[in-house]
């Protein structure tokens, strides 16, 4: 009975396919906001949700690749002007909240980035429909799983973009606020063009101590991959999270 039951829908150790996810997907799409179409090239909302769909319907939900996104991406590539780019890691809420009042922006605001941002999908070979019993997870059973891919090439694309000064969220409360496993450690961090200044905040949470500082170890392993790149790197630590949102 377990072999039956880890050979069907219900084999794989992430969540499920979100309900609705092409509906939510349309929705999304048809209300994202006039005012930063720029970062898009297409509204088609139509072409937009089939490239998305047909990038992973009927595959094999571990065998994900940044080819099955190209044509999704080309669609709709996300451009930022310069100065105005955060990344984040591990703190997307403080981030968000961070750059809206700004008029920054992060990879949830570009179409893509809010098409996808907090749902799950894979598909199942043979079929045509999603799989909303349980998708791959990244540990347990592959990397190359289509959510994680998705991420991993927008949030590259978004990085290469970058020009004049990006920021970078991070969050102080943890051992290592860098962490090379993350994607803006694999991913964003490594794609940065030369001669862009990456600006860390490093933000530690409501009644927890700093436990990483601009001078720890994590930071320092993070400035040495910026340099490589000829990137200029500013850091700010020991910031309360009032602190940083402006609030005395
Ligand atoms: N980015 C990556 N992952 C994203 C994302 C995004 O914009 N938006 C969502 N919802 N996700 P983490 P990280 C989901 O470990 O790995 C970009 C994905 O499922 O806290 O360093 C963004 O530009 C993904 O697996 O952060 C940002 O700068 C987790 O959230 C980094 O990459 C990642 O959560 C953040 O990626």
């Amino acid at each position: 009975i377990y072999k039956w039951y880890r050979s069907g829908l219900n084999r794989w150790h992430g969540l499920g396919s979100t309900a609705d996810f092409q509906k939510i997907i349309q929705e999304r799409c048809d209300n994202y906001p006039q005012q930063i179409w720029s970062y898009s090239r297409s509204r088609n909302c139509q072409e937009i949700k089939q490239a998305f769909m047909s990038a992973f319907i009927s595959k094999d939900p571990c065998k994900a690749t940044k080819e099955d996104y190209r044509r999704l991406i080309d669609l709709a590539d996300p451009t930022v002007p310069c100065n105005k780019i955060v990344l984040w890691s591990k703190t997307k809420e403080l981030a968000r909240e961070y750059a809206k009042p700004r008029g920054l922006v992060t990879l949830e605001d570009t179409l893509l980035g809010s098409l996808a941002d907090d749902l799950h999908w894979c598909g199942e070979p043979g079929s045509p429909d999603l799989n909303t019993w349980s998708c791959p997870d990244w540990k347990k059973d592959c990397r190359t799983n289509y959510l994680t891919v998705f991420w991993e090439v927008l949030s590259k694309r978004f990085a290469e973009s970058a020009c004049g000064t990006v920021q970078v969220v991070l969050d102080g409360s943890l051992e290592n606020a860098f962490n090379e496993m993350s994607i803006f450690g694999r991913v964003e961090a490594p794609n940065l063009k030369p001669m862009v200044t990456l600006q860390a905040w490093l933000v530690h949470d409501p009644g927890k101590p700093p436990r990483d500082s601009c001078s720890g170890s994590s930071i320092t392993k993070l400035k040495s991959i910026l340099s490589e790149r000829n990137v200029r790197f500013i850091c700010r630590d020991n910031l309360s999270r009032d602190e940083f949102l402006g609030r005395f």
